[in-house]
């Protein structure tokens, strides 16, 4: 490119060496990690795009530098999308990414000490929701629920019960390892009868509400965080949602003249972040109208009904599974309630041993885990990025026994070479990036 000079050419070359070698992996194997997905060419294609260029700090109409009328339409549009999909009534698409995306809530709304009220880390919440390694556990207080022992489900008699002791400012849910469904609506109400702010944390489920296959905490909940790139499917990135107005301004901020939309917006930036990302917004806004067309609805259906057939096999196949099943995209195996295995910490060697049969899924935490984070004695895996190759519940099942049979015969790495075949000639059925 004139004025660019020849480069490092080589470095160039290894670049791409090693991008086909990416694509070659996520063709050829199967993407289980519930969090991951296959994002549109097009999604792609504003993610590299020359957006990339700009610098845009402020909002729309209230730049800090000039050339900015084509990139505040963008953003314009990726707001009017989000807003669209979700019905919600603000929308801020400039968060990079989701822990930054809960830092601003928590920035907006909170001051260091202030109390929140979040699921357990080890129990399926997420790193931003008060571990002690985070931010999050660093400057604020957290109370955590968890879930029921029995049941692996949540238990909102329990969760009201510690609120109404605890008392915190903010009462949060949505989670990145549970798989049943949730009931915003009853932590709003909590919420509201403590005058606590309700948040909601819908990274992983994103597009299973905005297809309307998982309840919506929107019509509600005062402030709603997720990522752009799980089950929405978009670029990697975030958004931020909330209500115009403060319910709880007389209670916490009497003096406080900005909207609760302000108070996002000005946290995200200048509180947190410099420049927006263009071409990641871009992105969204491609990803959000993908979202709204009639086949992202069957779509997302589709990733239920397929972490349903895949959980039931499992189960056929005496693999225990944490809440017994799953209602949304993900499944997490229980491995030390599973008889071939039946001891803790192998979450690790397990998933090795998918990965080299060509399944790649994540070691996990099970709820009440006696084994440390780091050698967890789950498996977490879900449909997403299986359902976008086109697979449906026929192929669910025989992915659920290849699981197995990896499962049951770990002590026979040999085994794990016929699956790998299997694996290969199913992808090979159900190609992706080949356009
Ligand atoms: N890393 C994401 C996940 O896998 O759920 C959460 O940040």
């Amino acid at each position: 490119m004139n004025g660019m000079g020849e480069g490092d050419v080589k470095r160039d070359e290894d670049v791409k060496r090693l991008i086909a070698a990416e694509l070659q992996r996520q063709q050829t194997t199967l993407q289980m990690i519930p969090s991951e997905n296959y994002a549109s060419e097009d999604v792609l294609a504003a993610c590299g795009s020359l957006l990339n260029n700009k610098y845009a700090e402020g909002y729309p109409g209230k730049r800090y530098y000039q050339g900015n009328a084509v990139i505040d339409e963008i953003e314009l549009l990726a707001i009017e999308r989000a807003k669209k999909l979700f019905g919600a009534e603000h929308a801020n698409v400039q968060s990079h990414s989701g822990a930054p995306a809960n830092l601003a809530v928590y920035h907006a709304f909170l001051n260091p000490g202030d109390k929140i009220m979040a699921l357990n880390i080890a129990h399926g919440g997420h790193l931003t929701h008060g571990s002690p390694v985070n931010f999050s556990g660093k400057t604020y207080t957290f109370v955590h629920y968890g879930v029921d022992q029995r049941t692996g489900m949540l238990d909102m008699s329990k969760i009201r019960e510690i609120a109404r002791r605890e008392k915190p400012k903010l009462i949060m849910s949505g989670f990145t390892a549970y798989p049943r469904t949730i009931d915003f609506k009853a932590f709003h109400q909590l919420a509201e009868e403590l005058g606590a702010y309700s948040m909601a944390d819908i990274s992983h489920i994103a597009g299973l509400i905005a297809a309307g296959v998982h309840p919506s905490p929107f019509p509600f909940t005062d402030i709603v965080t997720t990522t752009t790139h799980k089950t929405l499917r978009g670029p990697r990135g975030a958004m931020i949602f909330c209500k115009e107005n403060d319910r709880l301004r007389e209670k916490y901020r009497p003096q406080e003249k900005k909207t609760m939309a302000q108070l996002i917006d000005s946290a995200v930036f200048p509180g947190l972040q410099g420049g927006p990302h263009m071409h990641s917004i871009a992105a969204k806004a491609v990803a959000l109208q993908e979202a709204m067309r009639p086949e992202f609805k069957k779509y997302a259906q589709q990733i239920v009904n397929n972490a349903r057939a895949l959980a039931e096999t499992l189960r056929s196949q005496e693999i225990s599974l944490v809440s017994d099943g799953t209602d949304n995209h993900l499944i997490l195996i229980d491995l030390l309630k599973t008889n071939s295995i039946s001891k803790p910490g192998f979450g690790k060697q397990i998933a090795m041993a998918l990965e080299e049969a060509g399944i790649v899924t994540n070691a996990n935490g099970i709820p009440f885990d006696p084994a440390p984070p780091f050698k967890p004695s789950g498996i977490r895996l879900g449909t997403p990025a299986l359902t976008t190759r086109g697979m449906k519940e026929k192929e669910m099942k025989e992915i659920g026994m290849m699981i197995g049979e990896v499962i049951h015969t770990f002590d026979n790495p040999a085994c794990r070479e016929h699956i790998r075949e299997k694996v290969k000639q199913l992808c090979q059925q159900f190609p992706v990036y080949v356009g």
